[in-house]
């Protein structure tokens, strides 16, 4: 079995080691571009991410790549025959990652933790007015694997927890919307409006003044899926009208972010470096690892690409 690692910013070393405990025997290597009349060394399956087209140009006989995350809106970019399987990471630690920085952030502006840091700073005690939670309702665009797990978790807080997605869900407590149809009404009902819809045709530019102004008075929204979702203007121009009340941003259109871009320094924006639920090395191994011993041994996979739907 052969197996060739193309992950652009992840040293590769510990991740090589890692393989090779996990699938001993394995010929695991970090791929370089052949020199120009050197034969390339072919593998069978890849670990990658962000690879550029050149690899795909290359690795002529790969069966399967597995993506060591869960968006796989950059390897949909590329050219690839369409016979070559996309595998996403399904969880692989990064659900209670999100978990945690989505409640950390609604959290923060529900109890105005933001206020009490600037009271502390001026030695100000000064009580605010309780917000009511019912009128708190969380919104979250997207509950799959990582939104679901985002859903159950702000339940437990007692927030009115809605989702929207394509196809009805089932979550116990949760209000599930779906499909084009229903969005009006699931904006209309939302507070904080979470986004963990991965980027395709159909989501890009979803975060719009169409849909932001729809959100009720004194919205706030969470970006943690990807910065082209979010029509940036569109955002700074509802907090400029006073429709929206801040929003916590860990994806942007450009990253990292440039030093110049208005969000670093706006008052009602918080930024954070794409950190929101980052991939683990162990974990991801071992489930990359118990992939492909499936796909040997003939078994189904979880987490195989729709390349036309998008994810
Ligand atoms: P999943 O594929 O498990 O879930 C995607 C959800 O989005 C599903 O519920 C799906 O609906 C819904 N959806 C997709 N397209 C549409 C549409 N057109 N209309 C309505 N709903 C739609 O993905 P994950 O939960 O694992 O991850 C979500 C995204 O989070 C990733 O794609 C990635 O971009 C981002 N991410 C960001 C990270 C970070 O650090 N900032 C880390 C990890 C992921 P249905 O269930 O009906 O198919
Ligand atoms: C992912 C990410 O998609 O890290 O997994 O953004």
């Amino acid at each position: 079995m052969k197996i060739v690692f193309c992950c652009t910013n992840t040293k590769a070393e510990p991740w090589l080691e890692g393989f090779r405990q996990a699938l001993p025997g394995v010929d695991i290597w970090e791929w370089q571009a052949a020199q120009p009349g050197e034969a390339p060394k072919l593998a069978d399956h890849a670990v990658v991410w962000s690879p550029p087209q050149s690899f795909l140009d290359e690795q002529t006989q790969l069966q399967n790549l597995f993506n060591i995350g869960a968006g796989v809106d950059a390897l949909l970019k590329l050219k690839m025959p369409a016979s070559l399987n996309i595998v996403r990471l399904n969880d692989a630690g990064m659900s209670v990652q999100m978990a945690e920085y989505v409640c950390h952030a609604v959290i923060r502006y529900f109890r105005e933790f933001d206020h009490y840091d600037k009271d502390a700073q001026a030695q100000r005690w000064s009580y605010r007015k309780p917000t009511l939670r019912a009128d708190f309702s969380v919104g979250i665009l997207g509950a799959g694997v990582l939104g679901s797990h985002v859903a159950k978790t702000l339940q437990t807080f007692e927030f009115p927890v809605n989702v929207w997605s394509r196809s009805p869900k089932h979550i116990e407590g949760v209000k599930s919307f779906s499909g084009a149809a229903q969005l009006p009404e699931f904006l209309k009902a939302t507070r904080v409006l979470v986004n963990l819809l991965p980027l395709t045709p159909e989501t890009e530019n979803i975060l719009n003044s169409e849909h932001l102004m729809q959100l009720q008075q004194g919205a706030y929204l969470i970006n943690v899926a990807r910065g082209r979702h979010l029509v940036e203007q569109d955002l700074l121009d509802a907090l400029a009208n006073g429709h929206m009340a801040g929003a916590t941003l860990d994806v942007f259109r450009e990253e990292p972010l440039p030093q110049a871009h208005a969000f670093w320094t706006h008052p009602q924006i918080t930024v954070t470096p794409h950190t929101s639920a980052r991939t683990l090395r162990e974990e991801s191994i071992a489930q990359i690892a118990g992939k492909i011993k499936a796909v040997y041994a003939g078994q189904a996979i979880e987490g195989r690409v729709d390349k036309v739907r998008g994810y």
